[in-house]
């Protein structure tokens, strides 16, 4: 069966195979991303579906959003994280469906087993998305483009569903192209065109900048990736911390390229703690108090352990006992509590803030763990900063009393609200991973 290729797509494909020169051994990754994903296997299962608007998520006008939206859907505006009832206005004739998981799950299993014939280095990175080390693998295929192509088209003839892919020299630059032609783009992005085809996009471009880290460049005057790029990283530093530098990096198509499969993470497991509140809470300093000291205790178990991760997850339980979870991307791997804190606080803003309901437990985890050093190896700009160093003398300080003194001894000053009161419900907090 034929991939259905689009022209506007052709043409971007066209313009990639003319850049393709690059130095043999040069890092390259190459970015899958399928399209609309579970509406896209709803609609292959069910063909009458084509050409409607499918939206996943719950029938229409009821609580709840929008998972995703098919193509079709999204010309009404219709997108992920809508309420059903504002998709029930924009779209009244769409097709609203429940989400059906399993067979979410195994198509995803399907997909990443597919990718294999095309990288011993793959990377599953989201239910639908996966990076794969083309390094020393786009010869075999005749170019970057043939390489590309033949993913789209091996996912179309098996799954008959369509992907995005992205090809650059970095895992960021990688998943910003496979982002930049939806659907069923092929975008490459070679280290010397950086600037030239991202130069003019906003940083929201970047995967992991959030409103909040957009507002604090543009704060700083920088709109555009160009000058973001241009912007030193000490400034960078001092407004951002530790996600200045790496943003930088980004910019520069250098800011990590090393894929890591599933087998060479033995790890895949998560560090956290939850606790459960004697009473119900709705005051939000008490819920950021506990949240500093579950971050604290996590990245302290990391460090005792030698973890690093990159996934930090929220998990809340509200009084009428319904429980959410969101998680979210570092931008680099690692076992600061306060670089957990500072992204697990983002995950309660966006979680809690809306309803300001009753909060019955409150946890968080960090997961996508691997050991510094081990043969899974480490980013290459992990502890290059100052402050990193600086930070990792205090915490190894204050790991030193706790051995000795016992937990209690040390607690950062805003997490101490929630270290008095827990001694005082005789709460424990609960360990998990
Ligand atoms: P995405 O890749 O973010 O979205 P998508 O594949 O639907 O659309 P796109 O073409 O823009 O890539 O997510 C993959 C699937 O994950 C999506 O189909 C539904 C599911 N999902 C959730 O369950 N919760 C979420 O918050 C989001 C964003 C997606
Ligand atoms: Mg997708």
């Amino acid at each position: 069966m034929l991939n259905p290729v689009m022209a506007d797509k052709m043409r971007a494909q066209a313009g990639a195979r003319r850049s393709e020169q690059r130095e043999p051994g040069d890092p390259l990754v190459l970015h899958v991303d399928m399209d609309a994903f579970f509406a896209a296997v709803e609609e292959r299962d069910n063909p009458e579906l084509h050409g409607k608007p499918v939206i996943v998520g719950g029938e229409k006008n009821t609580r709840g959003v929008v998972t995703t939206a098919n193509y079709v859907a999204r010309n009404y505006g219709i997108h992920a994280g809508m309420s059903l009832f504002e998709a029930g206005k924009r779209c009244p004739h769409g097709i609203y469906l429940r989400s059906r998981g399993g067979k979410y799950s195994w198509t995803s299993l399907q997909l990443m087993e597919l990718l294999r014939q095309f990288s011993p280095k793959v990377e599953p990175y989201s239910v639908d998305e996966a990076f794969l080390s083309a390094t020393g693998c786009v010869q075999l295929w005749g170019g970057m483009y043939e390489y590309g192509k033949a993913v789209q088209d091996t996912i179309w003839e098996k799954l008959h569903l369509t992907a995005s892919v992205g090809i650059g020299p970095s895992k960021t630059i990688a998943k910003i192209a496979s982002g930049m032609n939806k659907p069923n783009g092929l975008t490459i992005i070679m280290q010397k065109d950086i600037m030239k085809v991202l130069g003019d996009s906003p940083v929201s471009i970047i995967p992991g900048v959030g409103k909040s880290t957009e507002k604090a460049l543009n704060s700083l005057g920088i709109y555009t990736f160009a000058q973001l790029a241009k912007t030193p990283q000490y400034i960078l530093r001092a407004r951002l911390g530790i996600a200045g530098p790496s943003l930088s990096k980004i910019t520069k198509g250098n800011s990590g390229n090393r894929v890591v499969t599933m087998e060479e993470r033995p790890d895949d497991k998560s560090m956290g703690h939850e606790h459960t509140f004697m009473e119900n809470v709705t005051c939000e300093r008490t819920l950021l108090a506990r949240l500093l000291h579950l971050c604290d205790k996590a990245a302290r178990r990391m460090r005792r352990e030698k973890y690093v991760g990159n996934v930090v997850t929220l998990k809340l339980r509200f009084a009428d006992f319904s429980t959410f979870s969101h998680q979210t991307h570092l931008l680099e791997f690692s076992d600061d509590p306060h670089v957990i804190y500072t992204t697990a606080v983002k995950l309660l803003r966006d979680l809690w803030h809306e309803n300001h309901k009753a909060v019955r437990l409150i946890g968080v985890s960090i997961s996508n763990l691997f050991i510094p050093g081990s043969e899974r190896g480490v980013q290459e700009n992990l502890f290059d900063s100052d402050i990193l160093a600086r930070k990792r003398v205090l915490f190894a300080a204050m790991d030193s009393v706790r051995n000795h003194y016992g937990e209690d001894v040390l607690a950062f000053a805003g997490g101490m609200e929630c270290r008095r009161r827990g001694r005082r419900d005789g709460i424990k907090d609960i360990v998990d991973g």
